[in-house]
């Protein structure tokens, strides 16, 4: 039977969703464990406190075959040791299910991972529609000043696998440096040899 038609409306600035039923808040001490430098990780936490890295706003869908899932991420602006706020990045349980990002607003960047590690980079701003295909694993990166918005939608039943990308990370970290958003090799990251 599925569900019932409705209509939410997006406010694309802040990504914003109304009435959103499904909201999501990661702070660092939740989050902490994506990030290399954990004494710094510890310096925020006693210096400035448990701050905000992103919010997710969705509808409450059921997670079947058929139906389109979606929500708005809002990942604000700053660094933890260098490392740009991201958020946890997952693959699909299903792994043969992709997904579609939408960039709102600010400026961020989208990466993409094999299990064998192949890694891929998009950046992402205002009008970017990003295509996550199947079997990769996906990460956003707040690279910019200001929040970064963005929207997704995926297939009911992709359901989520964090716990790969939390023992590992990605192949890739992205730092700053003089600025900028710069690729360094995650030394955490299993490499053959
Ligand atoms: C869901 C989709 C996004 C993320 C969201 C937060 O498949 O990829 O909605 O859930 O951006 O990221 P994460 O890695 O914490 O779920
Ligand atoms: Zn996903």
């Amino acid at each position: 039977m599925g569900t019932t038609p409705f209509g939410l409306e997006i406010n694309f600035q802040n990504g914003l969703v109304s009435t959103p039923n499904v909201i999501t808040e990661r702070r660092l001490s939740q989050v902490r464990r994506v990030y290399r430098d954990q004494a710094a990780v510890d310096r925020i936490l006693s210096d400035e406190g448990d701050r905000l890295v992103y919010q997710v706003y969705g509808a409450d869908l059921p997670e079947d075959e058929g139906q389109v899932l979606y929500c708005t991420t809002i990942i604000q602006p700053g660094t933890v040791g260098g490392e740009y706020h991201m958020t946890k990045g997952h693959y699909h349980a299903r792994r043969d299910r992709g997904e579609v990002y939408l960039g709102l607003a600010g400026e961020g960047m989208l990466l993409l991972m094999l299990e064998d590690g192949t890694l891929r980079s998009i950046p992402m701003h205002p009008g970017t529609a990003a295509h996550i295909p199947p079997y990769w694993a996906h990460r956003t990166v707040n690279t910019g000043n200001v929040p970064f918005v963005f929207f997704s939608a995926w297939p009911g039943d992709a359901g989520h696998d964090y716990g790969t990308i939390e023992d590992t990370g990605f192949a890739d970290l992205v730092v700053e440096a003089h600025g900028k958003p710069a690729l360094i090799p995650n030394p955490r990251f299993p490499r053959k040899p």
